[in-house]
């Protein structure tokens, strides 16, 4: 075998996901997988998913591949850094890909890891692995797209490899390399309905400050409309899912390439009801009409803020009465429309707050997921509070989530402001929907009271380098 790929998300440590139950596999390196199979080269696939670490242990001391690879992404670190020892304990070479590794490169690589790929995998693996099979981690400057440590524990980063010019040149992932019956078990077991996960474009050319742009840059590709609509055909007559999941980051972001989608799906009889992501000001009329006729059931429309200011203050290029428009415009579509808030961000002040309160509830999401920002190193956020990043750990033990900023509120504070947001947006439409018991309606005005009363309590508490937090720049870890 030339390569073992694998990624480090376990589900069933993940006790929140073990409620959600969605799995989708890791795309990844089932792109990488069918790409280097299609060059010619031996390709073994360890989903981790529905795994554990001796599974790992296991698979690598019976397959002893000479290469192990695996993706991180900033959650899974904890467990990449086992497998690294693990991989490494067997002899193999560990090559790292992925968002989160090269941000990290030297971190990742004095914890044992061999090989950081930056950027897309396919063409750099496809150089590498016969370059290690000759000259094992020798004259590694000659491969572009990675990084490594020299014989003074210096890093060196090669050159950058150049993107993938036409994807559709390239094969589908390979799906058959891993179990997504089971994956569709655990969705058809918890929810009814199985769903599987296709991606058609890769990068994303808007400047949010705090999403990252760590694999494709700036870059904006995408799948021919031929070619994607004949992998749904395939998905559709191998799987027959009763769902998709198109994880693409902005479905809609190309109006043409999107109506000739869904022609080419229509010329091939394909219907199957989806979800997928979007963003208000890539929907209209038209746009929503085609999404609803293709089978669209929801759209994660990302919010991020009622506060103008505060998405300004994000480069999110977007207008918080345009997310609102475009939510009533799905919904009169019959389409669920799904948000993402994000508390906390720099700069944010109460009043802020209280405008998202508002516009959620004018716009009345079937759905909103909250989160309070964080930091992810590689960003234009990061970039912009670098110098006041604090942790209460060091870098083997946090992850960027697990990162504050010196100035900002307490943790407390986004606890009692969250609970406070959810209640109220609730109470609101329980009180303007109708049909909620007086009990629940009591239930949520306790708690938006009591999440407003904690946020006044503790809307002084700022976080702070002390006993509890150290600043990681200042101290280098
Ligand atoms: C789908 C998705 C999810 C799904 C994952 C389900 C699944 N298994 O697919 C869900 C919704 C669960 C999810 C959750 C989260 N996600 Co997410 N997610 C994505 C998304 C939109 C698509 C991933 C994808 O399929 N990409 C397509 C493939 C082809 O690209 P790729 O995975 O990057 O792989 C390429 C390269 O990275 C490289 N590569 C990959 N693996 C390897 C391995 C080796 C050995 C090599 C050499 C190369 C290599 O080659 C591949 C092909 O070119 C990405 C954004 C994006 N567009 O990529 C965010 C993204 C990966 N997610 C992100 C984040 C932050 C999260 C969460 C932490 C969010 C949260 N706060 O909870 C959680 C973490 C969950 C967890 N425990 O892992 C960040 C990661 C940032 C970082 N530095 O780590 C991203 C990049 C979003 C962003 N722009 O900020 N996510
Ligand atoms: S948050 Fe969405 S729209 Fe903004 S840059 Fe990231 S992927 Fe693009």
């Amino acid at each position: 075998m030339d390569i073992l790929l694998a990624h480090g998300y376990f589900l069933l440590e993940d006790a929140h996901e073990r409620k959600v139950m969605k799995p989708y596999p890791p795309l990844g390196i089932l792109y990488l997988s069918s790409y280097l199979k299609s060059q010619g080269f031996s390709v073994g696939v360890f989903d981790s998913t529905f795994q554990n670490l001796t599974a790992f242990a296991e698979a690598i001391a019976k397959e002893r591949p000479q290469v192990v690879g695996l993706y991180v992404n900033l959650m899974t670190k904890f467990n990449i850094l086992k497998m690294i020892r693990i991989a490494k304990d067997a002899g193999a070479i560990v090559v790292l890909g992925g968002p989160e590794p090269p941000h990290y490169a030297s971190e990742y690589l004095r914890h044992g890891a061999d090989i950081i790929v930056r950027g897309e995998g396919e063409l750099t693996l496809a150089s590498l692995l016969p370059h290690l099979a000759q000259y094992r981690l020798t004259a590694l400057d000659q491969v572009d797209g990675i990084a490594f440590l020299d014989d003074n524990g210096k890093v060196i980063e090669t050159t950058p490899r150049g993107f993938i010019s036409d994807l559709s040149q390239h094969p589908w992932p390979d799906r058959e390399a891993i179990d997504l019956p089971a994956y569709m078990q655990v969705w058809k077991t918890h929810h009814g309905k199985s769903s599987v996960s296709v991606i058609h474009a890769r990068g994303c050319p808007y400047t949010c400050t705090w999403c990252s742009h760590s694999v494709y840059g700036s870059t904006h590709r995408r799948r021919t409309p031929a070619d994607a609509a004949e992998e749904l055909l395939w998905i559709k007559e191998t799987y027959h899912p009763d769902l998709i999941w198109y994880a693409d980051d902005v479905f809609t972001i190309n109006h043409r390439w999107f109506f000739e989608y869904q022609k080419e799906l229509k010329n091939r009889n394909v219907r199957i009801p989806f979800e997928c992501i979007s963003r208000a000001d890539r929907l209209n009329e038209q746009v929503v009409e085609a999404l609803a006729e293709m089978g669209c059931f929801r759209l994660w429309n990302g919010s991020e803020s009622g506060s103008q200011r505060i998405l300004d203050a994000m480069n999110r290029k977007v207008e918080a009465a345009d997310v609102r428009a475009k939510t009533q415009l799905l919904q009169k579509h019959g389409i669920e429309t799904g948000m993402f808030i994000m508390l906390g961000y720099e700069g944010e002040e109460l009043h802020d707050l209280e405008e998202t309160v508002a516009h959620l509830k004018e716009a009345n999401p079937d759905i909103f997921l909250t989160t309070v920002a964080y930091p992810i190193k590689g960003t234009p956020y990061y970039a912009q509070v670098e110098d006041r990043i604090l942790s209460d750990s060091a870098w083997e033990q946090r992850s960027d989530r697990d990162l504050v900023v010196a100035g900002r509120r307490s943790k407390r504070f986004f606890k009692f402001a969250t609970r406070w947001m959810v209640s109220e947006v609730a109470l609101h439409h329980a009180r303007t929907n109708g049909g909620a018991s007086p009990q629940r309606k009591l239930r949520l005005a306790a708690n938006a009271a009591i999440g407003k009363a904690g946020m006044l309590l503790t809307q002084g508490e700022r976080v702070q380098a002390g006993k509890n937090y150290h600043a990681i720049h200042a101290s280098g870890n």
